[in-house]
């Protein structure tokens, strides 16, 4: 990791907060591909291994009125936005006590109390659906910053190169951060993209964009409080592409022996969460005896979470017909 600047060096709070996410964001990933691999949790499940600290850094600068659109791969976003793990955890096991009851699974985890607005399981999709909450949030004169994740496969779908360009043209407070893998599915990068410069597709419809390493968490969190504090005050879209890898199988099942064994291996080295904690110990930011504290708190959230999602009851057939249709219709005279 680079050391960090004056904006990036951490109050203890900060360091322990953001140490606390990542490495709970870590360990109930694990646990969630343990249990799909066991067959006790039969779901699909995306992994986040090597977001860890893209997730913590965006976490930690936004603000708790701003909104996020993230993807199927979203437990680390979910997190950073402050989704209750035990009702994540729920939904995964599609248990009644889960964020969408049990009906949507994985791939539709959102609360809106939270600012996390939806997930989506089509590739790309998520960006439109931002153009219209950075509208929202443009008409409302508000200041909130709309932040939508998505991987570097999704620059290739048509939808996200239109919301690129609409959101130039209306100059609308929208954060586009790519959380680039470097695969999309079982694909290199380098064989399904002619430029894998992500960060020029941004630039060439006239907006900021930026390439920051997203395995270091003080070069992220520089980028990612400057890209959010443009945006808030009203410099219009910026993107910003995260250099991460994917330290997994695209599923929670998938075989993964297709990944260069050298790739892997540097990547592994930099897997975030221990890197964070070596950096805090040897910093002398946190003692050995304060990060084990840290280490115990994650591990019971984790312990916690997966017992009580295990537990909750599935939903009935009473639920069948139940937050299926709009019922709420917007009035618009009202507005
Ligand atoms: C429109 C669309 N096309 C194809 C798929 C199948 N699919 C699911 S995940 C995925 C890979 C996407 O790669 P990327 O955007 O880099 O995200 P990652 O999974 O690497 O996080 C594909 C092609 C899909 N869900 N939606």
């Amino acid at each position: 990791m680079t050391a960090p600047t004056t904006e990036t060096l951490l109050s203890r709070a900060a360091a322990e907060r953001m140490y606390e996410l990542m490495l709970t964001t870590k360990l109930a990933d694990d646990q969630a591909r343990e249990e799909t691999k066991a067959g006790r949790l039969q779901a699909a499940f995306y992994p986040v291994r090597g977001l860890e600290a893209v997730c913590a850094a965006l976490g930690e600068v936004l603000r708790a009125d701003d909104q996020l659109v993230s993807t199927y791969r979203n437990l680390g976003d979910a997190l950073a936005k402050g989704v209750s793990l035990r009702a994540i955890m729920a939904e995964l096991y599609g248990r009644l006590d889960g964020v969408s009851k049990g009906k949507g699974g994985s791939m539709h985890l959102h609360d809106t109390t939270v600012g996390f607005m939806t997930t989506t399981g089509i590739v790309g999709s998520g960006l439109p659906i931002t153009l219209g909450l950075g509208l929202g949030a443009q008409l409302d004169g508000s200041d909130r910053v709309v932040v939508v994740t998505f991987g570097d496969g999704a620059t290739s779908i048509g939808a996200a190169h239109e919301a690129l360009n609409l959101a130039v043209l209306w100059q609308l407070p929208i954060l586009f951060l790519c959380q680039n893998n470097q695969w999309g599915e079982h694909t290199p990068i380098a064989e399904y993209a002619g430029s894998t410069d992500l960060r020029a597709r941004a630039e060439a419809y006239g907006m900021a964009a930026h390439r920051v390493d997203g395995f270091d968490l003080f070069a992220t969190l520089d980028c990612l409080r400057d890209a959010v504090a443009s945006v808030r005050a009203g410099g219009g879209p910026v993107f910003v592409e995260a250099m991460t890898y994917r330290l997994t199988g695209h599923t929670g099942t998938a075989d993964f022996s297709y990944v260069p064994a050298d790739e892997l291996a540097a990547a592994m080295a930099r897997d975030p969460a221990p890197v964070f904690r070596a950096w805090l110990v040897e910093s002398g930011a946190l003692s050995e005896g304060e990060a084990n504290a840290v280490a115990h708190r994650a591990e019971s959230a984790v312990a916690d979470a997966f017992a009580f999602a295990q537990a909750s009851p599935l939903p009935g057939p009473d639920e069948l017909w139940t937050d299926v249709f709009a019922t709420d219709l917007i009035n618009w005279e009202e507005r």
